[in-house]
């Protein structure tokens, strides 16, 4: 399959992640979102939304949305297990994070990593939002060691690809050490030195 992707966007990093995560073959062909490159005519054929990530498999079937994609390479595997309710449950944490988590602390880092511009012009509603979402994430993490079920899942990849980012956003994990022990599990689960 090819896997068209910004490897500095999560929600790309997300299906990079899934794949070698589960030894999948695949071309990461590069998309550079700030050249206009997802919105060529031949980009909007395959991927209409004209953003990435999107994946193409050999037979030409083309599947667009991070959470939808992850979600599709993951059956079968750990990642996803079998039980309804554990499903149910990862189901929940990856509309949460496309709802609440991604459009507020991706938005900031687009702001400050993308445009340049300074912590003090995010806009104040996402910087609340990011805050809250981090806040929720603690309290689970209190709580349970993975958001999802008994072990690594395709939440915890989903909700990783950008808290790992959370400080190029402007949000500190400071006051917050049950998320970053979780963060430090995620790159042990999926064999990342470091965050990327
Ligand atoms: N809900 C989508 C969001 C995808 C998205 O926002 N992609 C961004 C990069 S992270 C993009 O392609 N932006 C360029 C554009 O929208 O023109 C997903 O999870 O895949």
């Amino acid at each position: 399959m090819q896997i068209y992707g910004d490897d500095k966007s999560g929600n790309c990093l997300k299906v990079k992640y899934v794949a070698d995560h589960l030894g999948l073959s695949y071309t990461w062909v590069p998309i550079d979102i700030m050249r206009g490159e997802s919105r060529t005519p031949e980009y909007l054929a395959r991927f209409p939304a004209g953003q990435v990530p999107g994946v193409e498999f050999a037979d030409g079937r083309c599947l667009a949305q991070s959470n939808a994609i992850i979600r599709h390479l993951a059956r079968g595997s750990a990642l996803l297990p079998e039980d309804p309710w554990t499903q149910a449950k990862i189901d929940e944490w990856l509309f949460w994070e496309q709802y609440s988590h991604e459009p507020t602390i991706a938005v900031c880092r687009f702001h400050m990593r993308y445009r340049g511009e300074p912590a003090e012009t995010r806009d104040p509603r996402k910087v609340a939002g990011g805050e809250a979402a981090l806040d929720l994430m603690e309290r689970r993490l209190v709580a349970a060691e993975w958001f999802a079920g008994d072990g690594f899942t395709i939440a915890d990849v989903a909700l990783f690809a950008y808290t790992q980012f959370a400080d190029e956003g402007g949000f500190s994990l400071d006051t917050r050490p049950a998320v970053r022990g979780w963060l430090t599990r995620c790159m042990q689960a999926l064999g990342l030195p470091r965050a990327t």
